[in-house]
């Protein structure tokens, strides 16, 4: 069975400059200003073994509905190789930030996963930033990597390609919190400050709140930090709830309180983190906390069933719309 590759990534990061490489094809692609690509192409590679490669649209555009959509469509209608994210080669710590939305969202199938850094030709020490990245990305569990410049030919490309996409295809499922992991809400510029403000206060409040623990054995050392986890959660909450509650589109509030959430369960797991350098609790009993975290937000996720349903419905109904143009 031929090996397929699918190319992801955010608007603008060069994967449709390596599928017209690959593919020998005449995409078009474009610098800044706008989303390029509408519509998903799939084509054969021209050179070395051959696997078939897709191009996507860029993933976080104006329209994050659209966004999920066109990853369940690509899905279910085509069995995967390798998912290769492509990350546009920057700063160490932008590139870092760009695609961990991403890889979460993927993160089960963390093995499948090759990351592309593009723009590599403007890295002034590629030695040295070869090794960073790679020691980072493999600390984070993704083994495979390449290293894509604007000077490489299509046959070096499907060399380098060929070699990381070993895996036959594959049906990829994705759960219904994976698929909402799509999700973003940034697109609605003056609800999104109001949120960051609110993460603001929440992240000075949980400082405060975990400052100078008390000399008390282990286990209430524990119960301790689980009742300021609790604390600092529905302190959380109804700060949220007073600026968003009364958003009357559901599928909106919903996606803001999906954003509150994964920032709120950073900002506690960081602080627990520090706990733990600080010697205050143990490595085992930071997965106890975790698990905490987790099931301290879970309580309040059934006020958000409502936009979850309609968006999870919208995302289907969006997806029977999607295009697969093979070329
Ligand atoms: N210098 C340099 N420029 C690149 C490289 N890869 C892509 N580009 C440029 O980056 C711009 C965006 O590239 P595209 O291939 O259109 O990006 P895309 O990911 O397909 O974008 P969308 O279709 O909007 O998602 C274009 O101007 C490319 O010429 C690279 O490795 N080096
Ligand atoms: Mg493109």
């Amino acid at each position: 069975m031929k090996k397929v590759a699918l190319l992801v990534s955010q608007s603008g990061d060069g994967k449709t400059t390596l599928f017209n490489k690959i593919t020998n094809s005449n995409q078009e692609v474009q610098a800044g200003g706008r989303v390029v690509t509408r519509e998903v192409y799939v084509k054969d590679s021209k050179y070395g073994q051959g696997f078939t490669l897709i191009d996507t649209p860029g993933l976080k555009d104006e329209d994050c509905i659209g966004t999920s959509s066109k990853i369940l469509n690509l899905i279910e209608n085509i069995w995967i190789s390798r998912i290769m994210v492509v990350v546009r080669y920057a700063r160490f710590d932008i590139i870092k930030d760009t695609c961990k939305w991403l890889l979460l969202a993927f993160e089960r199938y963390q093995d499948r996963i090759t990351i592309v850094i593009t723009h590599f030709d403007f890295s002034d020490d590629k030695e040295r930033e070869q090794r960073q990245l790679t020691e980072y990305y493999h600390k984070a569990g993704i083994k495979s990597i390449i290293f894509a410049s604007r000077e490489d030919s299509g046959e070096t490309l499907c060399e380098l390609f060929d070699s990381e996409i070993k895996d036959q295809p594959q049906k990829m499922q994705l759960t219904e919190s994976e698929l909402l992991s799509f999700q973003q809400c940034d697109y609605n510029q003056f609800l999104y400050f109001e949120l960051l403000e609110i993460l603001g206060d929440i992240y000075i409040q949980s400082k405060r709140l975990f400052q100078g623990f008390p000399v008390i054995d282990e286990q209430a050392k524990v119960l301790l930090v689980k009742e300021i986890i609790k604390k600092l959660i529905n302190y959380s909450y109804v700060k949220f709830n007073r600026s968003f509650g009364r958003n009357e589109n559901d599928e909106e509030q919903f996606l803001f309180f999906l954003e509150f959430r994964r920032s709120i369960i950073d900002i506690v797991n960081r602080d627990i983190q520090i706990l733990k350098w600080n010697n205050i609790v143990k490595y085992v009993q930071i997965i106890e906390l975790k698990n905490f975290i987790q099931n301290e937000m879970e309580t309040y996720d059934k006020n958000f069933e409502v936009g979850r349903k309609k968006c999870l419905q919208k995302i289907r109904e969006n997806a029977k719309n999607q295009k697969i143009n093979y070329l």
